[in-house]
């Protein structure tokens, strides 16, 4: 064999070191520092050199991460020292119980006199515990939690996930470093794999942590590079040749610089009350969060302190685990009814045994169509995994089909609407029943009163569900014209309608008549008209006339309007009965002013991008940033090199370290305020 030449040797370490160095960028610090191609064209340049001579390539080659040959089974590892598992705290009194326990054992052991203990305090991911191996800087394994003693060997998969470095970065870390931490899925991967899933008629998956599981699972490692996983290092296993730093901070932030992804959320806090405050103040953001977590982890900062501390049975007494409440939770489905939309369209929804989930109880959830039914396979009576997370709508998720009743019912589409009788038909190409009684049909007339009345659209002041409700079966409204007729009097027939009120809700009524073109567009409720299209359509066309007369060519040149819209759009405007209604809402008063051009109502701050992290003293962060953002300033969710300010509050983390390391100027709440010449209010 031919001996390789020095100089592609130079060249193929220089492309490797570059390569893992752009890998980092993109995805631990998620600040790329070349444009993609780039990227392409460097690795392009280090295959083609690994092509002509295949004996260069080593197994930390960033052309190595995916390509192995599918396992038969996974080999068990043993693990140098056991993975273990932390205790919980459900609530407020379960932490100051864990932080009296602290103090007690910490002044037991040193006397030192110290009340107060540091912690750190860091998101819990929602995903699988892992354990990577690392000797000399290089990745040897990659292994599952397991039974904590030992775990499934996964390198093949784990070496296919980019936030993981196959070489750690620099040259002064342990000889011998095992790192744990959680392998996740992060939302917007999850919720594309299940699109997908769906799409392909194939299973879902019922969360995130399912999701990563099921990946890492896979025996063909091309199955889990496709599935956008990530990993969040927590802390140091097993470690030779190297003396550890003194803090779990220190010790983190050691395990950024070797090129391992840290929680940024993570922060120090002070005492029981601080890990609260830190609690409340992430529960807030959560759902921002672009990954599912289910709790936060509070770990005494100080090693001194946790190995004063010790463990008990296979928890470490110097951590807690603070949970939010469960996402999931079991139920059962007692029936389902079909609820007739603004457009028609029939929305099973589920009546369940109510059950407490995700911080409140649950009785409904939607099933959004057949499609849905037939592909939970779920039927009336059955047991059924239901989850909310976040604000989202709950949902079943999964049907235990295991637990079925013999008499478990089959859910029927109604061949006719549940409301007005009228024919439901499903339409070629679409999932969706419709009833075609359009505004015959109460339910749609209503459900488009409410949308027409809501406050993103007329903004109708005190023109609630219950009162449409009302008004379309006393037949006082047998459509949105008709509301401009109302008159105090015809009130006087509605229950609780005291003459006062009634007098408000005309004068309510008559204000709302002077709205803006965009509200009134979004307010007509055309089918995928949301906010934003509406706003697009008023900008473009200026006024109503415009509108009306624009065909489906210049709908579909508008930017994010497709071919489907631009047919609704037209469609809906070239329509004569809407025409008719448009034009005698016009004849009842309703009035346009013109659109705003842009939020911002000055540009002092314009091209200034600023981002925001810990705890302002006197003003959320989105108070903060709707300031900037009026005043034309960019606000960004991770500190870059672009950054031109952070502004930090309290426990602010790891994008502090970030902003300092890049030398971001760094403002307080009050230098903020003041820079945008507003004074801070008095402390
Ligand atoms: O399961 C875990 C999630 C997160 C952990 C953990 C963690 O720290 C942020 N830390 C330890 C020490 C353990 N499990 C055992």
């Amino acid at each position: 064999m031919n001996e390789p030449e020095v100089e592609s040797l130079t060249l193929l370490e220089s492309l490797k070191a570059r390569l893992n160095q752009h890998n980092y960028n993109y995805y631990v610090l998620d600040d790329p520092a070349i444009p993609d191609v780039e990227y392409d064209r460097l690795f392009r340049q280090l295959q083609v050199i690994e092509q002509k001579d295949p004996q260069l390539i080593t197994t930390d080659s960033p052309t190595q991460r995916v390509g192995a040959a599918p396992l038969a089974k996974f080999k068990q590892i043993k693990h140098k020292l056991p993975m273990l598992s932390l205790s919980n705290a459900f609530n407020d009194e379960d932490l100051k119980g864990f932080e009296n326990r602290l103090l007690d054992r910490l002044k037991l052991d040193n006397n030192t006199g110290e009340r107060v203990v540091e912690f750190v305090a860091e998101p819990k991911l929602d995903g699988v515990a892992v354990s990577l191996f690392y000797e000399n800087g290089l990745l040897i394994y990659g292994a599952t939690r397991g039974d904590g003693e030992t775990g499934e060997d996964i390198t093949q998969n784990v070496r296919t996930i980019k936030s993981i470095p196959l070489t750690l970065i620099g040259n002064n870390y342990p000889k011998v470093l095992e790192v744990r931490g959680e392998i996740f899925m992060p939302k917007a991967a999850f919720n594309a794999l299940n699109a997908r899933a769906i799409k392909r008629d194939e299973k879902a998956f019922v969360n995130p942590r399912n999701a990563a599981a099921g990946s890492l699972r896979q025996l063909d490692s091309k199955v889990t590079a496709d599935r956008s996983l990530s990993m969040c290092a927590y802390s140091i296993g097993f470690t030779e040749g190297y003396e550890l730093p003194s803090t779990h901070y220190e010790m983190l932030n050691k395990l950024s610089v070797w090129g391992l992804a840290i929680n940024n959320e993570m922060a120090i806090v002070k005492g029981a009350e601080g890990c609260i405050q830190y609690y409340r103040s992430l529960t807030t953001r959560r759902n921002d969060l672009k990954y599912e977590i289910d709790g936060i982890v509070f770990k005494v900062n100080a090693f001194s302190q946790q190995a004063d501390l010790g463990f008990v049975s296979r928890s470490p007494r110097w951590a807690i685990a603070y949970k939010f409440p469960a996402q999931e939770e079991l139920t059962i489905l007692k029936s389902v009814d079909f609820q007739v939309g603004r457009t028609g369209a029939l929305t099973p929804v589920a009546r369940l045994q109510p059950v407490f989930v995700g911080g409140v109880t649950v009785s409904n959830a939607t099933l959004h169509n057949m499609d849905e039914i037939n592909r939970l396979g779920v039927r009336i009576g059955d047991a059924v995994i239901i989850r909310r997370a976040g604000d989202v709508i709950p949902k079943i998720v999964k049907v235990v089909v295991e637990n079925r009743p013999d008499d478990a019912g089959r859910i029927e589409l109604p061949e006719i609407c549940p409301v007005c009788g009228s024919a439901v038909v499903i339409l070629v190409g679409e999932a969706v029943a419709r009833c075609t009684g359009a505004l015959v049909c109460p339910a749609q007339l209503k459900e488009s009163i409410k949308h027409y009345a809501s406050r993103k659209a007329m903004d109708i002041d005190g023109l609630g569900d219950k009162l449409i409700d009302q008004l379309v079966e006393k037949e006082l409204v047998r459509n949105i014209a008709d509301l401009y007729r109302l008159r105090a009097n015809d009130l006087a027939l509605l229950e609780r309608m005291a003459e006062k009120s009634a007098k408000k809700l005309i004068q309510a009524i008559e204000v709302s008549k002077e709205t803006n073109l965009a509200k009134f567009i979004f307010a007509l409720g055309i089918r995928e008209v949301g906010e934003t299209t509406a706003v697009l359509l008023a900008k473009n066309f200026e006024n109503v006339e415009n509108i009306l007369s624009a065909s489906k060519d210049t709908l579909e040149d508008l930017p994010d309007v497709g071919p489907i819209m631009a047919n609704n759009i037209y469609s809906f405007f070239s329509a004569e009965e809407n025409q008719e209604k448009i034009n005698e809402l016009v004849k009842l008063g309703v009035l346009f002013t013109p659109v705003e051009t842009n939020n911002a109502q000055t540009n002092d701050l314009g091209g200034q991008i600023f981002v925001l992290t810990g705890a302002l003293p006197n003003m959320s962060r989105d108070e903060m940033k709707k300031l900037l953002l009026e005043r034309g300033a960019k606000v960004s969710g991770s500190v870059s090199k672009k950054t031109t300010y952070l502004v930090a509050g309290e426990s602010a983390g790891s994008k502090l370290l970030k902003a300092k390391g890049l030398g971001v100027e760094i403002l307080n709440e009050e230098q903020a305020l003041a820079l945008m010449h507003i004074s801070s209010p008095e402390m």
